[in-house]
């Protein structure tokens, strides 16, 4: 049985990983097709994300049927091929379930507006007060979060899209009906779940308005959350050994996240969660143009390790997903310094307590595309942040600019394959414009060169099998004040790891803080982004985005 904690994690999503049929669009035979490259790599899981019957309003998110594959993407044939196929590579298939919401396109809110009462109590109805919305709250996509029917007189709530209407996870049927797609899912050979915003499922007993924010704080790790998930464990993946879970957990606390993560509390294997990726948001606020904060990033990845370790709870490492722009060109240099930072930031997460999840290309170093016109850009959330942002009176190139750094669609190119038309994803028209530099910067040309960002996540998912302190060491922040260095050291019995990033650009020293005393300890580099990195660890003058871990025994 595959232990969680010495697994990698490898995030498919289909629409733009691989084209078999030359629609434009990625599909499950395409996966299929891909199988041999991921061996390659050396991941124990993919996360597919969502490929079921869905209006694509919010690329999948938006679920109209839970059980049946969306013709675009296949057939339950193929599907079934990949899950066997993929398992005599010795990888296993984990899916994503969307449970905080539907599609207004699923049967039960067709139900729902038709009148049947038993439908309207799967979704979140209300009145309207003093003749407005229910709550003053915001939709993550922007706008109200409320949606008026006018034949009920009464708003429907949806978190995110108008289109995706939340779940009334109060209602014990709901609930049932949830558990039986997971189990529908686990017959199929599914061995691992990752639940879309799970902690937003929860919704508090008094809808109020809210004066300091968007209204998050009412529904975020809400009053029933964890006797939720302890229901949905024991009624579904709970009755496994060999089924590995993860929580996307929007805007929560490391107490909670030790809740939902401590193997103790019987509720999820492991953790999302995102407050290091929010170092870049002036004021709070994504939509805004920011160098990261260094410390501030530091700070929390800090606190995280330490505080879930105390807790005895697990995060899942990740710098990338669907939603994120790409890190090499957030927190790296994408020209310069390619291949240097690529590396050093795949190192960091790597080597930190946590299972580790690889985004499709990140382990090429793919990039953000730079999309110049808004008619390039697809997905919901930035059209209408552009469209908000026009209105607030922002000029063109500035929210281009502001697009360019944070839209979705940036980690949401074609997987960059070769250097032939579309980077070989597809023949047909690719739904979404691939980012010009494949031509430089795909699989064919990463597998080619011994010295690529491919052999360095190689690298370090072997480093985890081998290694048992990288799966299981303890953590410890080391030189939390400079200003350019990110080091940590982790301990296991009487081993240790000593791991040293050069975060910038530029020359950079590192000093041992003298309080550690590691004479008489034997050590080698186990992985580094230069060839020639020193032995000696004491002192460092350490080059641009340089990165190392000693091990030390
Ligand atoms: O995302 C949850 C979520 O809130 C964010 O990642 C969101 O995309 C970001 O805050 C916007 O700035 C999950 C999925 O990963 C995402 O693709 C879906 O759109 C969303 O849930 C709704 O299902």
């Amino acid at each position: 049985m595959k232990d969680f904690k010495k697994s990698v994690v490898y995030q498919i999503y289909p629409k733009s990983f691989n084209d078999s049929n030359g629609d434009g669009f990625g599909d499950l035979k395409g996966v299929t097709n891909k199988l041999d490259y991921l061996k390659k790599l050396g991941v124990d899981y993919i996360w597919l994300t969502p490929f079921y019957i869905s209006p694509q309003r919010d690329n999948g998110y938006d679920v109209a049927d839970y059980c049946s594959i969306d013709p675009r993407f296949g057939t339950m044939e193929d599907f079934e091929e990949m899950v066997s196929e993929a398992n005599k590579r010795g990888i296993d298939i984990m899916l994503d379930m969307v449970f905080n919401h539907t599609s207004t396109e699923h049967e039960w809110f067709k139900n729902a507006l038709k009148g049947d009462k038993k439908y309207k109590d799967y979704y979140i109805f209300m009145g309207p007060k003093d003749g407005r919305e229910p709550t003053n709250w915001i939709s993550k996509f922007g706008g109200s979060a409320w949606e008026y029917v006018e034949e009920f007189d009464e708003y429907y709530l949806h978190l995110f899209d108008v289109t995706q209407a939340d779940l009334n996870w109060k209602n014990p049927e709901v609930r049932r009906k949830v558990f039986d797609v997971i189990n529908f899912w686990i017959k199929k050979g599914v061995k691992g779940f990752r639940f879309d915003v799970i902690n937003l499922i929860s919704k508090p007993e008094k809808f109020e308005d809210d004066y300091e924010g968007d209204g998050r704080r009412f529904y975020t790790d809400g009053p029933h959350i964890h006797e939720y998930l302890k229901e949905l464990n024991r009624e579904t993946f709970g009755r496994f050994k060999d089924i590995i879970t993860v929580g996307e957990m929007s805007s929560t606390t490391i107490d909670n996240c030790i809740k939902y993560s401590n193997p103790d509390e019987k509720e999820l294997s492991m953790v999302f969660n995102f407050h290091h990726l929010k170092v870049d948001y002036k004021g709070g606020d994504k939509w805004t143009l920011m160098e990261f904060d260094f410390r501030r990033l530091k700070e929390i990845f800090n606190s995280w390790q330490v505080g879930m370790q105390k807790g005895g709870g697990w995060s899942a490492l990740f710098w990338n997903n669907h939603d994120q722009p790409r890190s090499i060109s957030r927190f790296g240099d994408d020209i310069k310094y390619h291949r240097e930072s690529g590396k050093m930031l795949a190192t960091t997460i790597h080597m930190m307590r946590g299972t580790p999840y690889i985004y499709q290309g990140e382990e090429i170093g793919m990039t953000n595309p730079y999309f110049d016109k808004i008619e390039l850009h697809r997905d919901v959330e930035s059209i209408n942040y552009y469209n908000i942002l026009k209105e607030q009176g922002k000029d063109e190139d500035e929210i281009i600019r502001i697009l360019q750094a944070k839209s979705r669609d940036n980690s949401r190119t074609p997987m960059q394959w070769d250097s032939s038309e579309n980077g070989g994803f597809t023949t047909g028209t690719p739904w979404i414009s691939l980012a010009e530099n494949y031509k430089k910067i795909n699989v064919e040309a990463d597998l080619k060169d011994r010295d690529s960002i491919f052999y360095h996540y190689q690298r370090l998912i072997k480093l985890r099998k081998e290694y048992d302190i990288i799966a299981y060491g303890d953590y410890e922040p080391l030189l939390e004040e400079h200003e350019d260095i990110f080091a940590y050291m982790r301990s296991y019995n009487n081993e240790k790891l000593l791991v040293v990033n050069n975060f910038y650009g530029r020359e950079t020293l590192f000093e041992l803080p003298s309080n550690l005393n590691l004479d008489g300890y034997q050590c080698k580099i186990l992985i580094s982004n230069y060839n020639d990195s020193p032995e000696e660890f004491k002192k460092i003058r350490l080059r641009p985005y340089e990165s190392i871990v000693y091990y030390l025994v």
